[in-house]
């Protein structure tokens, strides 16, 4: 293709992505060029502990890069980014040691209470601003320093700058990512020493910071052999986490937006200048992660379609396997709220027995019991629509800012009954799309580095307005369904 040709690797909880970026003039144009699945492995002894299959995504990223560098001719970057908190540790050699755990794995639990007995939990958010998820880094790091490995480890990479590692040799921990540790003061944007101290992690462990933009090594050679035919490809800084990326990629116009970022998670709130770290910020479960450009993304996490996944995935082991348009279909014959989860519990955060723990907890709390798939993928449907209404007011109460739209981006674009259903709960206009939104703001970045386009997050986000095509979702009238229905969930997540 004619113009500058970037290239973007976007790993998510359920596949790969590694797509092409093209830049031309004040346009875009984005193709996926390679996908594969990201399937988490439980192996070891007595622990079966959940591991990334870390060399088959690296595998993954090479046959992404090379099918990149093959259809571009030149590379002009190649930027990362992936889900966030998990780490891979290093020895002296600079040999990673076992395979990076899953942060859905069971080794965390008990850790809070360590750390609690350490630091408050008022005083950890006073300190990092980041919502309570019982998987963020600190609590990993107080279950690895009991292993054995971590008698010889010497260095901690966080995922996207592991693989950033591998195809650079060169190390480094990029910010926005390392937000998600819980180890980082986002008034000063770097590591909290009064934090790392009271818990006694050591943060040197990890390589110096770098920012998105920033220069990030060069592809070994060797690493991608197509790629070098036109001389060194240089890897460059983006949003490394995904989420990061993904609202760069929000094709809002304005400042009065609030954005959910769906997949495996829906991440809902706000961009903002400045954190917000008062107890009642706390309360609510709200996060202060960086964001690119110096912003913050305050926003909380709720399940997401890892519910509906989950449930997908246990169908299809017990022999009743749904297709997904079909199921959606009947989904939306099934009455409105019927029953309603709390799509913030942590009591879904674990794999297996999903379709189990949903009826558990709409029998729990007295409400129907979903009986089939349809129901069942309603009930989720209707939870996380209930979830990001309550994030949204959530979001823009603590900011004491005013939102006239949401953006949905991210996996979540392609299910219309959702977006419909986010419309009427938030009772505001819903834009949907990107679905591709963390590598549009991982290319973004990359092109602005590169000089090839210039400005602040909302001029670059006017050169997406126009390579897209957005689809909006008016909100229906009533919003007293959607009250009455957040009474009847508990709300640990926090609610209006
Ligand atoms: C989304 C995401 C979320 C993060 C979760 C775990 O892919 O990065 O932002 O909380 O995964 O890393």
């Amino acid at each position: 293709p004619a113009g500058v040709a970037y290239a973007a690797v976007d790993l998510g909880a359920s596949s790969g992505r590694v797509i092409l970026g093209t830049v031309a003039g004040e346009g875009l144009a984005l193709e996926e060029v390679h996908r594969f699945p990201n399937r988490p492995v439980r192996a070891g002894g007595a622990e079966r502990t959940l591991h990334w299959d870390i060399l088959g995504l690296y595998r993954g990223v090479l046959d992404g890069l090379c099918a990149a560098a093959t259809k571009a001719g030149r590379l002009a970057s190649v930027g990362i980014d992936t889900w966030a908190v998990d780490f891979g540790v290093l020895d002296a050699d600079g040999a990673l040691l076992g395979n990076p755990v899953h942060y859905r794995d069971a080794r965390t639990d008990g850790m809070e209470a360590e750390v609690a007995a350490a630091l408050s939990a008022p005083e950890l958010y006073a300190h990092t601003g980041l919502q309570h998820l019982p998987f963020n880094t600190v609590y990993q790091l107080c279950a690895a320093r009991r292993s054995a490995q971590w008698t010889v480890a010497r260095q901690l990479l966080l995922i996207p700058d592991l693989l950033s590692y591998w195809l650079t040799g060169t190390r480094g921990t990029e910010v926005t990512n390392a937000s998600t540790t819980q180890l980082i003061d986002p008034r000063t944007r770097d590591w909290s020493r009064p934090v790392a101290e009271a818990l006694d992690l050591d943060v040197s462990l990890f390589p110096p910071l770098r920012h998105p933009g920033d220069p990030a090594g060069e592809l070994l050679p060797g690493t991608v052999p197509v790629a070098e035919r036109h001389g060194p490809v240089p890897v460059t800084a983006v949003g490394s986490h995904d989420t990061a990326s993904a609202v760069v990629g929000v094709p809002a116009a304005g400042e009065d937006f609030a954005y959910i970022a769906t997949g495996t998670w829906s991440l809902v709130g706000m961009e903002l200048d400045t954190p917000i770290l008062t107890e009642e910020s706390r309360r609510a479960n709200f996060t202060n992660e960086l964001g690119v450009d110096g912003t913050v993304r305050y926003l909380r996490n709720t399940m997401g379609l890892w519910l509906l996944q989950e449930c997908l995935r246990e169908w299809e082991a017990g022999g009743s396997r749904q297709n997904l348009p079909g199921l959606l279909g009947s989904a939306a014959k099934v009455p409105v709220l019927r029953s309603v989860v709390d799509a913030g519990d942590p009591e879904f955060l674990a794999p297996g027995g999903m379709v189990g723990r949903i009826a558990e907890a709409c029998r729990r709390t007295g409400q129907p019991v979903p009986r089939d798939p349809a129901q069942t993928a309603r009930c989720v449907l209707d939870s996380l629509a209930l979830a990001h209404r309550a994030a949204v007011a959530d979001a823009q109460r603590l900011s004491n800012r005013e939102v006239r739209t949401v953006h949905v981006v991210g996996g979540g674009v392609h299910n219309e009954l959702l977006c419909q259903l986010t419309a009427d709960a938030c009772g505001l206009p819903v834009v949907a799309g990107p679905a591709e939104a963390a590598a549009y703001g991982n290319i973004l970045v990359q092109a602005r580095a590169a000089g090839a386009l210039h400005g602040d997050l909302a001029t670059l986000r006017t050169v997406l307005g126009s390579a897209l095509r957005l689809r909006l979702y008016e909100p229906a009238g009533d919003q007293r369904p959607w009250e009455r229905a957040a009474a009847r969930v508990r709300g640990s997540s926090g609610t209006t």
